[in-house]
């Protein structure tokens, strides 16, 4: 079993500091869980364009309120607490955050820790699991 705390672990090489965001990770590939699990902190006012083309990823807002478009569609969705959105097509998306906001993501394939985004929004591939 795995227990840890978020509050023990934002002060240590597993939080991640980026544009707009913070992260920390909570579960990571090395944990063995088959997915990474992150609570990330999206500032007020970043506006995020991403495209996990290696990853698929799911990000439930726990606090804080923003929007998701995708842009394959141009559609817009209001992110709130109690909301989650997947992004099972490896979409193409722009995060704003209108306030601060609280997400707890969860990565397909893990990631590793060492990932950063590249010029698209993608974190690359993990060559281990090829
Ligand atoms: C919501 C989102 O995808 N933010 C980018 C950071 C990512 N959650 C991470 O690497 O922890």
């Amino acid at each position: 079993m795995i227990v840890r705390s978020y509050q023990a672990l934002k002060g240590t090489e597993r939080r991640v500091d980026s544009d707009g965001w913070t992260s920390v990770r909570l579960l990571l590939k090395n944990d063995g869980m088959g997915f990474s699990f992150h609570i990330t902190t999206i500032y007020a006012g970043a506006e995020l364009k991403m495209h996990y083309q290696n990853h698929l990823e799911a990000v439930y807002c726990i606090s804080g309120k923003g929007s998701i478009e995708d842009l394959e569609t141009g559609v817009k969705h209001e992110i709130k607490p109690g909301v989650i959105y997947a992004l099972d097509k490896h979409d193409r998306h722009i995060l704003r955050a209108e306030t601060e906001m609280t997400m707890a993501c969860a990565f397909n394939p893990p990631v590793t820790g060492k990932e950063v985004h590249d010029e698209s929004g993608a974190y690359p591939a993990d060559e281990e699991a090829a």
